[in-house]
């Protein structure tokens, strides 16, 4: 039975929360694979409006089991403080499954991310400052430390013992930070251990039951695309793979039991952090997109820098995941402009780009070549039929489908869980 993945086509934010929350009276199983603490999924019920970073947002609704995976960063005090305020507006998180697997984020990681990005200046990645790249450099050079090892405090001493020998060196030599005391980290994971404990499992073996008995499980991508650490703007991007190859990984899970890959694409173009993008707007119209999208960091509240839809970028996006069909997102927040400039390719020192250029320099340089669609002024935050959208909506829609070489199965035209037009 189907395996679900869900990826963001663009640099994130496109609005995967929402897409996710949608389908949760309709699964079994949603599973954050990669990323930690640095995503920032908005779900909006009702009234209430809930920021998720860590948790997989299927935790918001009660029939769905969430699983954080193999794949998956964890800073254990986020992610208790993320339970707890959740608890506290009477979420159930009993369910929620945490893979042995998964990497500890260490207060090594925060200070060293930090410290990396003050150094590195004006060439700064624009991190979340979480921790997330030095965890994962950890991972692959094999001395992370994973959930498992803190129930073995002799492990975990050892593991420590190595990590903060070089960490050290690193914090109070090269940065002239102060170093950190061993004792003090050890108690702090020791301490969250139990508290982790019954959350505690096998998911991958959990996850592979499930479909063998007919469930359906959704992979929530956190990110997007071009902040995938091979496939993004490197080395502006994030140091995990959010596309669809890497749920396999993250999730352990085979491909061939992946049936589906829904992009979720934004109407228009945003980015957090550094690095390149060209449909940026620097002028009065990048605010007007801030401002009615409301394109501020959900994690660290920094402005979302905003642009026209790049469509280039969006056929990348369905070539490097398969994608399947897309959700257009946030169509609402474009009513009120005459005509709307849409990417169709770019001009790089003279010569015409029709996808992304091959290298980083190239797509630097890389200026829009823009065709302009019909807007419209029509609120349409209330529609709930592609028919009852303006007729020049419904173009604006049908020519970015064209575009990007898949279907587009649903569409949103505002936050709520109703704002959601759905297609075929
Ligand atoms: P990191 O912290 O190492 O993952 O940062 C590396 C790059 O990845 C970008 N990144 C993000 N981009 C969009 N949204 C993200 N989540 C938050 C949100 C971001 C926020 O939902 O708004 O609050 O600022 C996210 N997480 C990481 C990051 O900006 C770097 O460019
Ligand atoms: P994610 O990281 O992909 O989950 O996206 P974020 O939560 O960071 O940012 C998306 C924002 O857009 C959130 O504030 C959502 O509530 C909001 N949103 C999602 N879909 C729509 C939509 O169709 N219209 C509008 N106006 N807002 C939307
Ligand atoms: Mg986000």
């Amino acid at each position: 039975m189907p395996a679900i993945t869900l990826v963001g086509a663009q640099w994130g934010d496109e609005g995967k929360g929402k897409a996710t929350d949608l389908v949760g009276n309709r699964v079994d199983y949603v599973v954050r694979y990669q990323g930690g603490n640095n995503a920032g999924h908005t779900v909006v019920i009702g009234d209430q409006k809930y920021a998720l970073h860590l948790l997989p947002s299927g935790i918001l609704s009660p029939d769905v089991v969430p699983v954080i995976a193999n794949g998956v960063v964890i800073d254990p005090g986020v992610l208790f403080e993320e339970l707890r305020g959740l608890r506290e507006r009477g979420v159930n998180t009993e369910r929620l499954l945490v893979s042995a697997n998964a990497h500890l984020i260490m207060p090594y990681h925060r200070a060293l991310d930090k410290v990396t990005e003050r150094f590195l200046g004006k060439r700064q990645i624009g991190t979340t400052g979480r921790g997330i790249g030095p965890t994962y450099a950890d991972k692959i050079s094999r001395t992370g430390i994973r959930v498992q090892d803190m129930f073995d405090p002799k492990i975990l001493r050892q593991k420590l013992e190595l990590a903060l020998h070089d960490k050290n060196q690193i914090l109070t030599k090269v940065f002239n930070r102060r170093g950190l005391e061993i004792d003090q980290v050890f108690e702090e994971y020791t301490g969250y251990a139990e508290e982790l404990r019954p959350y505690v499992a096998d998911t991958s073996l959990i996850l592979n039951r499930a479909l063998d008995e007919g469930r359906t499980v959704y992979l929530e991508g956190s990110q997007g695309t071009l902040l995938d650490i091979d496939h993004g703007t490197y080395p502006f991007v994030t140091s995990s793979s959010p596309t669809a190859g890497g749920a396999c990984a993250g999730a352990g899970i085979g491909p061939t039991r992946i049936t589906k890959v829904v992009g979720i694409l934004k109407a228009y173009t945003t980015r957090v952090g550094s690095g390149p993008f060209p449909t940026e707007l620097h002028d009065e119209w990048g605010e007007w997109l801030r401002q009615k999208g409301g394109e501020y960091g959900v994690t660290t509240g920094r402005n979302r820098r905003c642009g026209w839809f790049d469509a280039p970028i969006a056929r990348y996006a369905t070539r490097i995941n398969g994608i399947t069909d897309f959700f257009l997102t946030k169509l609402d927040v474009l009513s009120g402009l005459e005509r709307i400039p849409v990417c169709v390719g770019y001009d790089v020192n003279g010569t015409r780009h029709d996808e992304i250029p091959m290298t980083q320099t190239d797509f630097h340089h890389a200026v829009p070549v823009y065709e302009y669609l019909d807007g419209w002024n029509e609120d349409i935050s209330h529609a709930r039929t592609f028919e009852e959208l303006p007729k020049s909506a419904q173009t604006y829609v049908r020519t970015l489908e064209e575009m990007v070489g898949a279907p587009i199965s649903a569409i949103g035209v505002g936050p709520g869980r109703d704002q959601t037009l759905e297609l075929r």
